[in-house]
């Protein structure tokens, strides 16, 4: 494709925040990544800020990550079942109305490791951190979809496209050497408050190269899989994306289920995210000072669904008390209100009196109710996603110098 060059191995990885806790294999002896660079911050940083700094936003990729310098001739072509292919380039992405969108991007793996300790799962270890709030500045797909002459909410165009396929530049071993790939649904894509981007901005800065640079595709709401990024091209295909990661990833299968007997085929491709949360002032080890302590955390869910109530526990889950949740300073959160970020998560916060070592408990619910599940093992399954399990947190309380 025009204006691409750059690496096809990892020795040309930009630079990163020394904090970020890597989840994936680099030779010790060479220190270079041998594996895709996959990269979480530590929790206290999620709620250090309700935008989560661009250093601190975890990073998540399944090939080495591409130099698209030439950005003059970096274009998406589109085309597929429309009648008017068309390849779109930067200048015309900065002339349609420029949207920012304050979204949550959490990967389908976030929580990962602590499912693999119910029995083992396959995929890259993740602790609470796959998870970032942005604001997201690009155009609407909407508009972009305009261009080649589909209309505002639309679910078929003429040639019998019901699908849109983001591919993108980067390749990587999953698909064989070919690029990473995924699709929606054409009626959201279409549609203008489902605030589908073509994001060229992340907090009010160009994307860096790790998250997309020069433009990705945000879609709120749904696994972070979908949110391709470097993208490439556009397809208007009648069935949904056949790539790896549609139909041999990042699907939820019941607890039965395992490799010897596992049917791809009878499952989605999972799109919606389950609520969640997850504490965040407070790790697994830490030993903590008998008296008040504050907990804090993130509560989110998919859809754009608000979070309606989050409820903590000092007891191990017997009895609960409701934390306060805000985004923006001033403005006190409202669940599914207007003057609420509707694709954003919300931070949480409860104080209490601890006394002795205890499991501290955090869960949410969100506008349609949902619940979070109690137990981890309810919800294993063999590909570790989706683990929205109650987040415990053991404390010890000790008097040494912390
Ligand atoms: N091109 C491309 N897009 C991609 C991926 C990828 O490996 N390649 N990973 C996906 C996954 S699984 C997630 S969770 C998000 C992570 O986005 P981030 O690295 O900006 O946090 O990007 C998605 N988009
Ligand atoms: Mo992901």
């Amino acid at each position: 494709m025009p204006g691409v060059s750059g690496p096809s191995d990892y020795s040309q990885e930009p630079p990163r925040h020394p904090c970020l806790k890597i989840n994936a294999k680099a030779s010790i002896h060479t220190h270079i990544h041998t594996e895709p660079f996959n990269a979480e911050p530590p929790r206290s940083a999620l709620i250090s800020s309700y935008v989560t700094h661009v250093d601190f936003f975890y990073k998540r990729s399944h090939g080495p990550i591409p130099i698209l310098d030439n950005i003059d001739r970096y274009c998406v072509s589109i085309s597929g079942l429309i009648e008017k292919p068309k390849d779109i380039y930067m200048t015309d992405v900065w002339k349609l109305p420029k949207y920012n969108v304050t979204a949550t991007l959490q990967c389908a793996g976030n929580r990962r490791t602590a499912m693999s300790k119910t029995r083992t799962v396959k995929g890259v270890g993740w602790d609470v951190s796959a998870v970032g709030n942005a604001v997201w500045g690009g155009a609407k797909l909407a508009d972009v979809l305009e261009l080649i002459d589909i209309r505002n909410c639309t679910s078929t165009t003429p040639l019998g496209g019901k699908h849109v396929e983001f591919v993108s530049v980067d390749k990587c071993k999953e698909e064989n050497g070919g690029p990473y790939k995924a699709s929606i649904p054409l009626s959201q894509a279409s549609n203008p408050e489902a605030d589908v981007l073509l994001a060229y901005e992340m907090n009010g800065e160009p994307l860096n190269r790790d998250h997309g640079y020069p433009l990705r595709v945000i879609v709120p709401g749904i696994i972070g899989a979908r949110s391709v990024k470097w993208l490439d091209s556009i397809n208007i295909i009648a069935e949904e994306c056949q790539g790896f990661f549609m139909q041999k990833d990042y699907k939820m299968f019941p607890p039965s289920v395992d490799w010897d007997n596992i049917d791809w085929s009878t499952r989605r491709p999972q799109m919606d995210f389950p609520v969640q949360c997850a504490i965040c002032s407070l790790e697994d080890v830490d030993v903590v000072k008998p008296g008040k302590i504050t907990i804090k955390g993130y509560a989110a869910s998919g859809g754009g669904r608000g979070i309606e109530r989050v409820d903590v526990s000092i007891d191990g889950g017997k009895t609960w008390v409701e934390a306060s949740r805000y985004q923006k300073a001033i403005i006190p959160y409202i669940a599914d209100h207007a003057s609420s970020d509707k694709w954003a998560w919300v931070l949480f916060e409860a104080k209490a009196d601890i006394s002795q070592s205890t499991e501290i408990v955090a869960k949410a619910v969100d506008t349609a109710a949902n619940v979070q599940p109690e137990n981890v093992g309810v919800i294993w399954n063999l590909r570790g996603i989706l683990n929205t399990s109650w987040h415990r947190v053991h404390v010890r309380v000790g008097h040494s110098n912390m």
